[in-house]
């Protein structure tokens, strides 16, 4: 097979030129008008140029006649067309393509590529027309309002992208229930079991100034003084921080106004020995540590350490204040992270109107929430963390309480029993 170009002053004329040069089975595949000879775009003719192929090879490649409306005209007798015959011979023919005609596969493989490239852009611009939306777009800043990592918003939009109909974002209010129902699903709740082998022993870990020792004092009491669904729990405070100034006389005082025993430890065998010595006669040890920059990761491996002597069954909870920016508290979740903390204590909620940091870092480090603490008061400003509670703080979303209620129960019932 062997393209052509012609050109004559007319149609009939190049047609003559076209058999007199490849013979009679040539397949036409375009003409077009065109302006033949002149000087510098001067006295140029009218013209016709032809574009065809020599159909020799291709008729005798085929053993088929070649389709006769294309053909100018053909003597050989038409035979029968076997499907699978042709199928082989196209496939051949399509090669034969590539091979003879560099220049056409170069043009074929340029064709197809643009047509992905315009696949592409309608892909691309009907997911801008989503991102677009005046629901998303209002979403996105509801979150950004709050303080929600770019990823966390990130993922928000794709899934609403992905599982919210086009017609179905029209709809703001539902895309917001929709969206708060998704965020409620990424706090995770830590949930206490009903039965502890008796003492429990629960200690507090976390940066400096978070609230540790203010914390320990509302568990202290909150365990201690018991409540309608909790009955009141033989409860001992130790404390690991006797020697800065004022630390001894702060969890002191608390102890003094709960009528609650304090010990002081400074070593590893000290602190084994102290809970041995409760061991049979409390039923909950709440342990305070000294704070600890997230970077000196010396220091950390130290109290770790000492820490052990607490034994296998010590429940960690990692106090972290909710006025700490997401990818801090990110870096603080990652670096405690050889204490295998339980929980995280949330603190400090009443100081900051923005909660997205907190949910966006403990819900993509997978970590479970436990308590959370919004003043300074002891013991009242504490509570057991719930996803209600995180959601009705939320800025700018309009959170139908009984809806979230209703989707999110909340244990109150949640009791413990201890174990003689
Ligand atoms: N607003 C507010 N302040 C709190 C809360 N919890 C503790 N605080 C205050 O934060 C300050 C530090 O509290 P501490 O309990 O001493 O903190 P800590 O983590 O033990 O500090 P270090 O032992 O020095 O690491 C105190 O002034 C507390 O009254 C809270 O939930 N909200
Ligand atoms: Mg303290």
């Amino acid at each position: 097979m062997e393209y052509f170009v012609e050109q004559a002053l007319s149609y009939t004329e190049c047609l003559n030129k076209i058999r007199t040069k490849y013979g009679e089975r040539v397949t036409i595949l375009y003409h077009k008008n065109i302006r033949i000879g002149g000087i510098f775009g001067l006295f140029a003719k009218d013209g016709v140029e032809i574009t065809g192929f020599t159909a020799n090879n291709y008729a005798k490649n085929l053993n088929v006649a070649t389709p006769a409306s294309s053909i100018i005209s053909s003597s050989e007798p038409k035979k029968t067309l076997d499907f699978h015959e042709e199928k082989k011979r196209l496939v051949e023919m399509g090669n034969a393509v590539k091979k003879e005609d560099p220049t056409l596969a170069k043009v074929l493989e340029e064709m197809k590529s643009i047509k992905e490239k315009l696949n592409v852009r309608a892909g691309d611009s009907a997911d801008h027309e989503q991102d677009s939306h005046s629901t998303l777009v209002r979403l996105r800043e509801a979150l950004e309002l709050n303080d929600f990592s770019q990823s966390y918003i990130q993922n928000i939009i794709e899934r609403c992208k992905k599982e919210i109909s086009l017609e179905g974002l029209n709809n703001y209010d539902a895309v917001q229930d929709k969206a708060l129902e998704w965020i409620g699903e990424t706090i995770l709740i830590y949930k206490e079991a009903k039965i502890y082998k008796r003492p429990r022993i629960m200690v507090l870990v976390g940066p400096t100034g978070v609230g540790k020792t203010t914390t320990i004092a509302k568990l202290a009491a909150i365990y201690g003084i018991g409540n309608s669904v909790k009955p009141p729990v033989s409860v001992r405070m130790i404390t690991i921080d006797a020697f800065r100034i004022g630390a001894k006389a702060q969890i002191e005082a608390y102890g003094n106004i709960m009528e609650l025993p304090v010990s002081y430890v400074e070593d590893y065998d000290d602190l084994k020995r102290t809970i041995a010595q409760y061991s049979d006669e409390v039923d909950l040890i709440l342990v305070d540590t000294i704070g600890k920059s997230p970077r000196d990761s010396a220091k950390l491996g130290e109290m770790k350490q000492l820490l052990d002597a607490c034994g296998p069954h010590a429940e960690i909870h990692l106090a972290v204040a909710a006025t700490t920016k997401s990818s801090d508290i990110k870096e603080i979740l990652r670096q405690f992270e050889p204490f295998n903390y339980r929980s995280v204590i949330i603190t400090k909620l009443d100081e900051t109107i923005r909660m997205g940091n907190v949910i966006s870092a403990i819900s993509e480090k997978g970590k479970l929430v436990s308590y959370i603490t919004d003043g300074q008061k002891v013991p009242s400003d504490i509570q057991k963390a719930s996803v209600v509670r995180f959601l009705i703080n939320l800025e700018g979303f309009h959170v139908k309480r009984s809806k979230i209620e209703e989707r999110f129960p909340h244990d109150d019932a949640e009791q413990i029993q201890w174990r003689k």
